[in-house]
């Protein structure tokens, strides 16, 4: 009781403490409707479509990016943009045909061995179940290169792009069957299958329309290009296509717009294509089963096999009943299944007219045999009137169609008339219009096309938004208008320009369908989603050489690139592989060599690698190329690139020529001082080696070998070192004294690896909590700043487990967890202003957590070996 009285009281306290809100604004609010001169209707309209800073639109649109071969994503209703999806076209910045791996994806779609980098994009289409969009899979097909491409929408990257083996041009992809089973390509401008010249004058017998049934696995959201085919189909200008649903499923619809056949010739006296492709007063409606193709398609008996694609003819269809035309009124557009699968709509582009289909009535002439006619090619004609449900007026140049959540609604563009207008495809009676601002194309409700829609917003997209925005030169931009369909009569609301390419189509879902995740796992080939073969974690960092061919395993975590040089000779084929070690969502690295052509983007656990041959002699910096840190700017390092046929002078050289007697002897005993303390610590990795009896670790004992063969040669450059002393030649000695500290360098650098490796052996047998808590460490790129036994970016976690008091365990699990919340206590802002750096959350869950202290207690428990 007392609960539902305090949630009650509650109400009326925010109810009145609103109401204050209002009165207080309205003040302001009417000086700045006048000061901007906007009506009470500008305001309710700005009201419907804003959200405030961090509130987030109720649907997601994808729509095609046209000419520019890419993807846009944005929300409504606040028509704001969130992504660029590069497809079909090179995106730099998400490194798409910059790194390795995207571009296989995008050489998926070279055709005939030619390199495409555009695309013109004309129909997304999102993956559905039982009708209905699913949130899975998104895929879109280019007109101008016949090929389809998947976009996976957990991470919203390109994932796969296959080329029409037949087709040469195409316009009515791409469309998901209901249960994502098939993917619908149909051609557009007929030519011949196979990929040889055949002059125009045989036409009709060589050139052919078609459309492809692209096997989609949507488990693994990828065409099986192996088991999809093509139905062979007349030339008459195949358009747009839809996929039955529900009590059409299994059936598929393309219309024409050549069914004259025409072939031009204006340059030779003939009328234009287009007066003679809209001569006949009806084109034709192909209809097709394409369940029945695909089982057809299943036994070689049955296709002809073109291009290495299976093709099914159209006599084989025919006999096998599925294939049949339905006249539909002049050069059509669009083809719009009902949510049922009961009514498909037809828009004439040249009638003022949507005729409006009825399957049963269809279905009922295909089951009776019931035709008015044959084709020249030997394919059934159902009798237009007794196929048709009936027509409505519209208006002029209709185009294509929507449908909304109220039974019977269905909204269609009017090209010409530059208006939506609301009908009922049920009743063919006109309910209202709406004057938009230039040029509709299509126009996208939200899961306008599925069997749910849902109704709210209708967007009207424009083609080239004339004096309707800043005048940006002669090209215009595209205008997506987003209108309010909730009310009796439809509101435009907003204008939304479009900086590229003609968006033909946009598809919109509901946001809490989209799952996107926000990190890969470690090492995450991000285009196939497997482990990476170049996955580096921290400590593994190293340059590999094998002939010329030079293997670079690199990590990036804030704010560091591993490893810091990279020397190669001139015409070294050099591969980079980047693992980000990142696991906070924020911490994207990007990756670059000046010069090169090369970039990638490592959202936090991606592998990624750069290939290119070091074809210019020269030094070049590479860095990373999104802010990501207060030291980003020193997120950093050199490629130097030497010819190894040139022998350069050294500069060190150079500068010691002119250097005083003194000058010298000073660089002379630095030089000397820096060998004396490198030594030190081979003597003291030598010494812990002696102690532990590496000699009876076979491993550990040829790692010995290895790092004695370099330090043996120091004696012989020592020798000639004192002798150029003796001489009173400082400066030879120092480049002696250098090369003695090269030869160090190396042997310490094996000598590490064999006390670490060691250290393995000896060590306390570890659990599995802490060789999982290891593991942990390593993946979750700790290992990026904190080096066991020794200061490193971070400070040594040896002993980390004492140093904050008793509850020290607890101590160190809230800060693995939560470091943000401890950034004030004195301890750690004592740390931060030391490292200049903070403890990043790297988003550890409690088991992980738990694990890593217990590494860190086997690491304590063997101290005394690191
Ligand atoms: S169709 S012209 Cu979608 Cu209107 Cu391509
Ligand atoms: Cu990483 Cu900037």
């Amino acid at each position: 009781m007392k609960k539902h009285f305090n949630k009650f009281s509650s109400i009326i306290l925010s109810t009145s403490l609103a109401a204050t809100a209002l009165t207080a604004s309205s003040g302001e609010l009417a000086e700045v409707m006048k000061k901007r001169g906007l009506s009470e209707v500008d305001v309710v309209r700005a009201a419907k479509t804003y959200n405030p800073s961090g509130v987030k639109d109720e649907f997601v649109v994808f729509s095609s990016g046209g000419q520019a071969g890419q993807m846009l994503v944005y929300g409504v209703p606040s028509m704001r943009l969130l992504k660029y999806i590069g497809v079909f076209t090179p995106e730099p910045w998400q490194g798409y045909g910059f790194d390795e791996e995207s571009k296989k994806v995008l050489r998926q779609g070279n055709i005939r061995g030619r390199e495409i980098n555009w695309g013109d994009t004309h129909h997304p289409a999102l993956s559905e179940k039982d009708g209905k969009y699913d949130g899975k899979w998104l895929v879109i097909n280019d007109k101008a290169n016949p090929r389809v491409a998947v976009i996976d929408l957990e991470d919203f990257e390109t994932k796969q792009i296959v080329v029409n083996p037949v087709l040469k041009s195409e316009h009515g992809g791409a469309f998901f069957t209901q249960n994502s089973d098939y993917i619908i390509e149909a051609s557009q401008y007929a030519a011949p299958f196979d990929n040889n010249y055949h002059p125009i004058e045989e036409y009709k017998e060589t050139y052919r329309g078609g459309v492809t049934l692209w096997k989609f696995n949507p488990k693994i959201g990828r065409i099986d290009e192996k088991n999809s085919f093509t139905l062979e189909l007349p030339p008459y200008m195949q358009d747009l296509s839809d996929a039955g649903k529900g009590v059409s499923d299994g059936w598929g619809f393309t219309n024409s717009f050549n069914s004259e056949m025409y072939t031009g010739g204006i340059e030779v006296g003939m009328p234009p294509f287009e007066a003679g492709c809209s001569r006949n007063d009806t084109d034709f409606l192909h209809v097709y089963n394409w369940k029945k193709l695909a089982e057809l398609a299943k036994d070689k008996k049955n296709v002809e096999i073109i291009n290495g694609h299976k093709v099914i003819m159209m006599d084989v269809a025919v006999k096998n009943n599925a294939l049949f035309l339905i006249p539909e009124p002049k050069s059509p557009h669009g083809v719009d299944v009902s949510p049922d699968g009961e009514y498909i709509t037809v828009c004439g582009k040249l009638d003022t007219h949507a005729s409006v289909y009825k399957w049963s009535k269809i279905k009922k002439l295909i089951d009776s045999k019931d035709f008015a006619g044959k084709d020249p090619y030997g394919i059934p004609i159902l009798d237009m009137k007794k196929s048709l449900h009936g027509q409505a007026e519209l208006g002029l140049g209709p185009l294509h169609n929507q449908y909304s959540n109220v039974d019977g609604e269905i909204y269609t563009s009017l090209y010409v008339d530059s208006q939506i207008v609301k009908w009922n495809y049920k009743t063919l009676k006109v309910l209202d219009k709406v004057n938009v601002h230039y040029n509709v194309g299509h126009l996208c409700g939200m899961e306008g096309k599925s069997a749910d829609p849902q109704g709210k917003y209708i967007i009207s997209l424009n083609k080239l938004a004339i004096d309707r925005f800043q005048n940006v030169g002669p090209l215009h931009p595209q205008n997506h208008q987003l209108i309010d369909i909730s009310g009796k009569k439809m509101d435009l609301l907003v204008d939304m320009p479009i900086p590229l390419g003609e968006p033909h189509q946009a598809v919109a879902i509901r946001a809490e369908k989209l799952h996107g995740h926000v990190r890969y796992p470690m090492g995450t080939n991000t285009r196939t989603n497997e482990i990476h073969e170049g996955k580096t974690l921290a400590g593994q960092e190293r340059i590999e050489r094998d002939g010329n061919k030079v293997k670079v395993y690199a990590t990036l975590v804030r704010s560091h690139i591993n490893p810091e040089r990279i020397t190669v000779n001139k015409g070294d084929e050099v591969t980079m592989y980047l693992t980000n070690l990142e696991r906070a969502q924020d911490e994207t690295h990007g990756f670059t060599i000046d010069h090169y052509d090369v970039h990638a983007s490592l959202e936090p656990g991606k592998t990624a690698s750069i290939k290119f041959t070091a074809d210019i002699e020269g030094v070049f910096p590479y860095y990373c190329t999104e802010f990501c840190s207060a030291l980003h700017l020193e997120m950093m390092g050199y490629l130097m690139v030497k010819d190894p046929n040139k022998k350069y002078v050294s500069a060190q050289k150079l500068k010691m020529q002119t250097m005083s007697p003194e000058q010298l002897k000073a660089e002379y005993d630095k030089t000397v001082a820096t060998n004396a303390a490198t030594d030190a610590v081979i003597q003291s990795v030598v010494k812990f080696l002696k102690e532990n009896n590496y000699e009876k670790h076979e491993v550990v004992k040829n790692l010995v070998v290895d790092a004695m063969d370099q330090y043996g040669k120091i004696a012989e450059q020592k020798k000639l070192s004192d002798e150029a002393v003796k001489a009173g030649d400082l400066e030879k000695a120092v480049l002696f004294e250098n090369m003695i500290w090269q030869y160090m360098v190396k042997t310490a650098d094996v000598g590490i690896r064999a006390k670490d490796a060691l250290v393995r052996l000896i060590a306390t047998k570890q659990s599995a909590a802490a060789a999982a808590g290891e593991k942990a460490f390593g993946e979750g790129g700790c290992g990026g700043c904190h080096v066991i036994g020794k200061v490193s970016s971070g400070p040594d976690l040896t002993g980390v487990l004492e140093r904050h008091g008793e509850d020290g365990e607890k101590w160190v699990k809230d800060f693995i967890m939560e470091p943000e919340k401890m950034y004030d206590d004195p301890y750690v802002k004592g740390m931060i202003d030391y490292f200049n750096l903070k403890m990043p959350n790297q988003h550890m869950n409690e088991q992980e957590t738990k694990n890593i202290i217990e590494y860190l207690k086997w690491v304590d428990e063997n101290a005394n070996l690191f």
